[in-house]
């Protein structure tokens, strides 16, 4: 029975595994982890996530002698299933680490996304679809259905094509833009997505109850075969919620909302933190709700206590247990040193700390300004190469991949009155003017919670960014924060333009026009908001369902 087999975690180190963990919990089962070679054997079902780059799986499987007890597994006929790089260790290769080949057990290369025609990574959730008809259908076959929709995150993919043969192991295929991409495979006893099952929701929880519940050992071969031209495009826009915690004046661990970033109540009320509620119950209540995603920033970065004793690791543990779609934690991610001086941790590791208990992706806000003002300042003096690899945007995404670096963006207009560079600057016309009529702007970075602006714009920051690696932008706007009073189009759009990485948008939502209009003008991946949940004014479900009735495509 499903409760009495043997369920191993093969575990190399890489990025957030606790999600996957908390996923086969709640489900109602355990799950041991492999430890050593000689564990394989004890194995009755493995389950093999993979979160990161390619060439860092390959390497740690081999490292740790795992590369011959795996494939030794997998001919036992025991069940094996594999998650994202999980699954692409599987094949013969992937362009991103030439130089380390896979495990050969399915012919096939991973590819690198087109970022020319589209956004990349692919990061959002999409439907996988059946591409054969069955002509006998099994009760035991993998729970993925046409109907659902599964997180993907990845930036190389093994295409999908009906006249290579070789595909015949194909279980579901994923249209991207111009691509078709195998999401699924289940060929005698291996299945494996590239999509995360443990970040899709009930979604993704099905998926991982089929394989725990069943023996998937696929039978005949089948016999339709569906094109690449019939499996649709279905990603849709995702709707973020995020929480701005930090510890009020009592000392307690709350979610706030900031005014054009300022936190506190007026001094007629007494000039506290706004408290908005605890932000575990809050993102729970998200998650439920629909959220597509959940972000945790944590404005203050409790600068003056241990890392290992910063409360958004236990935030991120609890939140974790009971939240099955990505989370994000910002705020602090940047090399630090404890109060006592002695203990010191580069960001890998402080992002590290955090995959490890439960965030699938970091954000970095006032160390990537400093980052790409290095950046700059090594190309205007011609250094070479450009990139010397010790900057924690390039370290976290060689690690963990770049899927799992956000850049965190705090941008204020400053308006000037002549189009053209303003000190080498990039100028937008802007149909808002400014104070004195000025009818041009550009977005000025900030670091430190916006208090400190400094001397480089929002496109340089990105592309700046972009070059070392970052995964995704989360786009605010100061002068838009908390305002209700829609996204800053101008900007977003800038943005948009300036990166082929994807853009989340963030601050000024008040209604779910907003919503539809941000993503209308700008094609903007995801759309971010506060306030508006927290104090409970437009529910997410209310964006989705308008946003559904705009024709955009939505998870519901
Ligand atoms: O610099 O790497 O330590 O990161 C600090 C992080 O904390 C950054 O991501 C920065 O954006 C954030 N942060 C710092 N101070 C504040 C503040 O509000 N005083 N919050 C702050 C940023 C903006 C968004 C907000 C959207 C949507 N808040 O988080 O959720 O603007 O709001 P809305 O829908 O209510 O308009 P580091």
């Amino acid at each position: 029975s499903p409760s009495q087999q043997k369920l191993y975690l093969l575990d190399y180190g890489a990025g957030n595994v606790r999600s996957l963990l908390n996923a086969v919990e709640k489900l109602g089962y355990t799950i041991k982890h492999i430890d050593t070679a000689s564990d394989f054997d004890k194995a009755d079902k493995i389950i093999f996530p993979g979160v990161g780059a390619f060439g860092y799986a390959m390497k740690a499987l081999r490292e740790k002698g795992f590369v011959e007890p795996l494939k030794k597994f997998i001919a036992s006929g025991r069940p094996l299933m594999g998650i994202c790089v999980g699954m692409q260790v599987l094949f013969d290769g992937s362009d991103e680490s030439p130089t380390e080949p896979g495990l050969g057990v399915f012919q096939g290369q991973a590819r690198l996304f087109d970022s020319k025609t589209k956004t990349v990574p692919h990061m959002g959730w999409n439907a996988a679809q059946k591409v054969f008809v069955d002509q006998n259908p099994t009760a035991n076959a993998p729970d993925v259905s046409n109907d659902r929709r599964y997180y993907f995150v990845h930036s190389y993919a093994v295409p999908y094509s009906s006249k290579d043969r070789q595909n015949e192991f194909a279980y579901t295929a994923t249209r991207y833009g111009d691509e078709t991409i195998i999401s699924s495979i289940w060929q005698n006893n291996v299945f494996a997505t590239q999509f995360h099952p443990e970040k899709s929701g009930a979604a993704g929880l099905a998926a991982l109850k089929s394989f725990i519940e069943h023996d998937l050992v696929r039978p005949q071969v089948p016999s339709k075969i569906v094109a690449p031209e019939n499996i649709r495009q279905e990603l849709t826009k995702r709707v973020i919620a995020c929480l701005d915690v930090r510890a009020n004046d009592q000392g307690d661990l709350v979610v706030t909302k900031g005014d054009q970033y300022d936190v506190r109540e007026s001094a007629e009320k007494g000039g506290d933190v706004r408290n908005l509620g605890k932000p575990v119950e809050l993102a729970k209540r998200y998650f439920d709700e629909g959220a597509d995603e959940i972000a945790f920033l944590n404005i203050t970065s409790f600068r003056n206590m241990p890392f290992k004793d910063t409360p958004m690791l236990e935030v991120l543990r609890q939140a974790s247990r009971s939240i099955f779609v990505p989370l994000t934690i910002g705020g602090g991610v940047r090399d630090i040193v404890d109060p006592d001086g002695e203990h010191k941790w580069p960001a890998v590791q402080v992002a590290g700390e955090y995959f490890r208990s439960g965030a699938d992706k970091v954000s970095i806000g006032s160390d990537a300004v400093y980052a790409a003002e290095r950046y700059w300042q090594r190309e205007a003096d011609g250094v070479k190469p450009l990139l010397d690899g010790t900057t924690a945007i390039e370290q976290i995404a060689e690690r963990y991949g770049k899927q799992a670096v956000v850049i965190s963006v705090d941008p204020r207009r400053v308006y000037v009155d002549v189009d053209g560079k303003a000190n080498g600057h990039n100028v937008i016309k802007t149909a808002f003017p400014g104070p004195n009529g000025e009818e041009y702007c550009w977005y000025q970075c900030t670091v430190k919670g916006g208090r400190e602006g400094r001397d480089i714009d929002v496109i340089q920051l990105v592309t700046a960014c972009e070059a070392m690696g970052a995964g995704e932008i989360l786009l605010n706007c100061m002068d838009k924060d908390g305002t209700n009073s829609g996204y800053d189009i101008e900007l977003i759009s800038s943005v948009k333009a300036a990166v082929s990485i994807p853009v989340i948008a963030s601050s000024g939502a008040g209604k779910v026009e907003h919503f539809s209009e941000v993503i209308d003008k700008t094609n903007v991946d995801a759309v971010l908001a506060a306030g508006i949940f927290h104090r409970c004014e437009v529910p997410i479900s209310a964006v989705k369902s308008h946003m559904s009735q705009q024709d955009i495509p939505t998870r519901l």
